[in-house]
């Protein structure tokens, strides 16, 4: 007898395995997606819940860890499934069938596109967004970009690069950032978008809080907002977004730039991330923007210490679970220099490799200051992972 063990990570280990055995495509996919193994953490379960869950769990054959309120259950995929249809769940799980339902879809389905205004993003491949700041304040390119033909200049090299969506922001947001009037704000973007758009350089995103930012910036041509507060800043940007039918990138943050390093308390980051962003995206939902004009981003450096990111970027796959495309911003921030004791203008190769992991953790955009250098690391990343 001979005995190798696969990787468990990947579902290409058994889909590969089948294949050598003669398995079609379509069966060997499917098999392999279905031994994937799962840990689910469920919460807020009544008694008989609980109770339902380890009868199941002890039938099933399933992993169960279970306390007050909450269970954590770990099985292959295909076990778990017959608990996400409406017809085979056991009496007194209902409640679960939905949610887990989503999940098992979105680990055998991921999202393939991107909706944004007037184009449609794949992301079968690693897309690298590349950031122009036309902040006179901004900590990592100190506003050498502020006027619109640097801006310009900026764009061309990113696109040059590799870049497949610009990200124009007018606002810092590292803590104790001065407040932008709105004026100010749409003062610095506008004229900048504009003028990609006039020369065909694009598709853009405006990075800011503000409906009449995102007003404008969308007049000007921006196909996507970019809200570092999910939303959350300013009631009256949902409706903007929704109305323009833009593609919506929804940061986790908590607090503001000026309160957020106080709220970087969690018990266990990712799921706390993962729960809020989840939530943030319901909300978006609700306030009309379409489902799949949704981008969600866990907001690497806001309201995060160090440990907080590096533990966020090693569970980002339980952001990725929520379903959405996932997009991370770890470009130059601090939790890099933290690693590696570079400074701020010498952290685009620890940006690089930050890209490269979230990468084979479920990410698919990625916002970089260096799209050249992202985009060599993000195709070896993206070679080793056959497209899902
Ligand atoms: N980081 C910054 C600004 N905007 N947007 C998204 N979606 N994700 C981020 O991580 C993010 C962002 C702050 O960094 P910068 O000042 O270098 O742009």
């Amino acid at each position: 007898m001979k005995l190798t063990a696969l990787a468990a990570h990947t579902p290409e280990a058994v889909r590969a395995a089948l294949a050598a055995r003669g398995w079609d495509a379509e069966s060997a996919q499917c098999a392999a997606t279905g031994l994937q193994p799962l840990v689910v953490l469920l919460e807020d379960l009544t008694a008989a819940e609980r109770e339902a869950l380890v009868r199941w769990g002890a039938k099933a054959g399933a992993d169960l860890l279970t306390g007050d309120g909450w269970a954590l259950v770990g099985a292959a995929a295909s076990r778990l499934a017959p608990l996400a249809r409406a017809d085979r769940v056991p009496p007194g799980l209902e409640r679960l069938s939905p949610e887990l339902g989503r999940v098992l879809a979105t680990g055998a389905e991921p999202p393939r596109a991107w909706q944004i205004a007037g184009a449609t993003l794949t992301l079968d491949h690693p897309v690298v967004i590349g950031i122009i700041n036309v902040t006179p304040d901004s900590f990592s390119d100190g506003g050498r970009f502020a006027a619109v033909d640097r801006a310009i200049a900026q764009a061309e090299r990113l696109l040059a690069d590799g870049g497949e969506l610009l990200d124009v922001g007018g606002e810092s947001t590292r803590p104790g950032a001065a407040p932008v009037p709105v004026d100010e704000e749409i003062a610095r973007v506008a004229p900048v978008i504009e003028e990609l758009t006039r020369r065909g350089l694009g598709p853009v995103s405006v990075d800011t809080r503000k409906a009449p930012v995102a007003r404008a910036a969308i007049a000007a041509g921006a196909a996507v907002v970019n809200d570092v507060s999910a939303l959350g800043f300013d009631p009256a940007l949902a409706p903007v977004a929704a109305a323009a039918g833009v593609g919506v990138v929804l940061m986790h943050m908590r607090g503001a730039p000026d309160t957020m390093d106080s709220l970087a308390t969690y018990r266990h980051v990712a799921a706390e991330v993962a729960g809020e962003l989840g939530a943030a995206a319901r909300r978006a939902e609700q306030g009309g923007v379409e489902r799949e004009r949704i981008v969600v981003d866990p907001g690497f450096g806001f309201a995060k210490h160090p440990e907080h990111n590096f533990r966020l970027l090693d569970e980002l796959a339980t952001v990725v679970a929520l379903g959405y495309p996932v997009a991370v911003g770890p470009s130059r921030k601090r939790f890099l220099g933290h690693a590696t004791g570079r400074p701020v203008e010498d952290r685009d190769r620890a940006t690089a490799v930050a890209c490269a992991l979230a990468w084979e953790r479920g990410a698919r955009l990625f916002r970089v200051h260096d799209a050249a250098l992202a985009r060599e690391a993000l195709r070896v990343a993206g070679a080793t992972t056959s497209s899902p």
